[in-house]
């Protein structure tokens, strides 16, 4: 009896030396993967670019045609979310995408031309946002 719990005893005692090893390893490297998954993060934040964001309700943009103005060679993104299927058409940077309904799109671009122009609903015909591009 004395036995057998001498020997549970050490069994015990090795196995927690041993984890207690492999946990420290295992929280170092899970630190490091932390470390550098934060990294990339900040270094994509840190490009910011500017978002010009519109909402589709029933076909129309909500609150109206959405009126954002941006400096050239900003980087911009133009996400729609729109509750009808349609295609996202940028005028001007001629850049489209297509939404299905319930769906968001990103359609990024780098603004080098200055001017006023368009995004649209194109098989609607609907204007959705217009982009002011500082020169
Ligand atoms: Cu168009």
């Amino acid at each position: 009896m004395n036995k057998i719990l001498l020997v549970v005893a050490a069994t015990v005692a090795s196995i927690a030396l041993v984890g207690c090893g492999s946990n420290d390893s295992e929280s170092a490297s899970t630190d490091t993967t932390t470390t550098e998954t934060t990294t990339t993060t900040t270094t994509t934040e840190a490009e910011k670019p500017t978002e010009v964001k519109v909402v589709v309700v029933n076909g129309s943009p909500q609150g109206g045609i959405v009126r954002q103005t941006v400096n050239k060679d900003d980087q911009v993104v133009l996400v729609v979310t729109s509750d009808v299927a349609d295609e996202i058409h940028l005028h001007g940077y001629d850049k489209a995408k297509d939404v299905a309904a319930g769906g968001t799109i990103r359609l990024p671009f780098k603004a080098t031309i200055p001017g006023r122009f368009e995004a649209e609903l194109e098989s609607r015909g609907v204007q959705i946002a217009e982009i002011t591009v500082e020169p």
